[in-house]
């Protein structure tokens, strides 16, 4: 295992004050947020997406990685510049999503298990030799009435450990994504609790598997109230909720800690990734960035609309939310950046 190279990798990706973009929505996630614009569900519309992302004028000052999904690994812009080398003249580190999506946990009502491991050593070869050097993996967990078990907690954990192997194997840095869900009504209290359950299992699947934790990037949720809870704190209180959670389980070693939104608003999002840094900056072992989706992308995309007029105003628009978290990662993020 090239522990150097890896480490290195990871450093890059969470260097400067940058993030990551998870520009990673598989066919079905796509598809749904192009219906709900009436854009057209088709290859050539993500392929314009897609372009429209990869071609924004200085995207490159606030993301050091972005996420792609299978088909846009192999997609040109309409003069027949491969996405991936644009990614490369801008700096910006190309990774993948290697999941295969979450499907029923068996016996396990209404819980997940994530698939994707068998075929797993050959797809990460292919995509290393095309340049790609860092990958992703989901999995999901909701809270509800006896819900997480602890059968499903340990099986993701075991799967997300057994996928970050087999990457640092192949020379890529795994982003292990383990995220509790928003949706439902429970409590702060209860999600704190939830996730620190589960990244303490992934932490301890991830050592038993052998992982190189310099060499990898968590990709954990905020700890938040559901989005039906009746009491929704404030900033602070879900900085400190966020931070004090992770300094109990996240060892000081792992290469950086990588926000998902989850259905945030990209308000929210930036305002308590700000908090997190302005409160805690000093306490953090680990770099603290984001790793958006929605919270970057969706702003851009209501522009968009799939109109060829609109993609100067959406790509201004993807490359300004990307700069706001940014500015948060150095705790300059304000209401006022919202103004404009
Ligand atoms: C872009 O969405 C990613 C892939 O999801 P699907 O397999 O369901 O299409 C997802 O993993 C995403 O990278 C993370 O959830 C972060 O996205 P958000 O929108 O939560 O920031």
């Amino acid at each position: 295992m090239d522990i150097h190279g890896l480490k290195n990798t990871a450093q890059r990706l969470m260097a400067d004050d940058k993030g990551l973009l998870a520009m990673d929505e598989s066919l079905g996630t796509c598809n749904k947020r192009f219906e709900a614009l009436g854009i057209p569900q088709t290859e050539e519309y993500r392929r314009k997406y897609r372009q429209l992302i990869v071609t924004t004028p200085q995207l490159e000052e606030s993301i050091s990685g972005a996420i792609l999904f299978d088909e846009t690994v192999y997609q040109k812009t309409e003069d027949g510049v491969s996405f991936l080398s644009l990614l490369e003249h801008k700096g910006i580190i190309a990774g993948i999503k290697v999941d295969q999506g979450a499907v029923p946990l068996a016996a396990f009502p209404d819980e997940k298990i994530t698939e994707g491991l068998d075929g797993l050593r050959q797809r990460l070869e292919s995509y290393y030799a095309l340049g790609i050097r860092f990958a992703k993996w989901r999995a999901v967990i909701k809270i509800d009435e006896g819900i997480p078990t602890k059968a499903c907690i340990k099986a993701n954990a075991l799967t997300l450990a057994r996928y970050a192997t087999l990457c640092q194997e192949t020379g890529l840095v795994p982003i292990v994504e383990p995220e509790v869900l928003m949706d439902g009504n429970h409590t702060l209290e209860r999600c704190a609790e939830v996730t620190q359950d589960v990244l303490k299992e992934v932490f301890n699947e991830l050592y038993e598997q052998r992982v190189c934790l310099e060499g990898m990037i968590l990709k954990p949720n905020m700890v938040v109230p559901g989005l039906n809870c009746n009491v929704q704190q404030k900033a602070e209180d879900i900085a400190e909720a966020t931070i004090s959670c992770f300094l109990k389980v996240i060892p000081a070693a792992v290469g950086g800690v990588a926000f998902l939104s989850g259905g945030q608003s990209y308000e929210l999002a930036s305002e308590r990734l700000n908090m997190m840094h302005l409160r805690f900056g000093q306490v953090m072992p680990w770099p603290l960035t984001f790793s958006f989706s929605r919270a970057i992308q969706q702003p851009a995309l209501d522009i968009w609309k799939g109109e060829d007029q609109n993609i100067a105003a959406a790509q201004k628009m993807l490359a300004y939310r990307a700069s706001c978290n940014s500015a948060a990662r150095r705790a300059e993020y304000s209401q006022a950046m919202e103004a404009i």
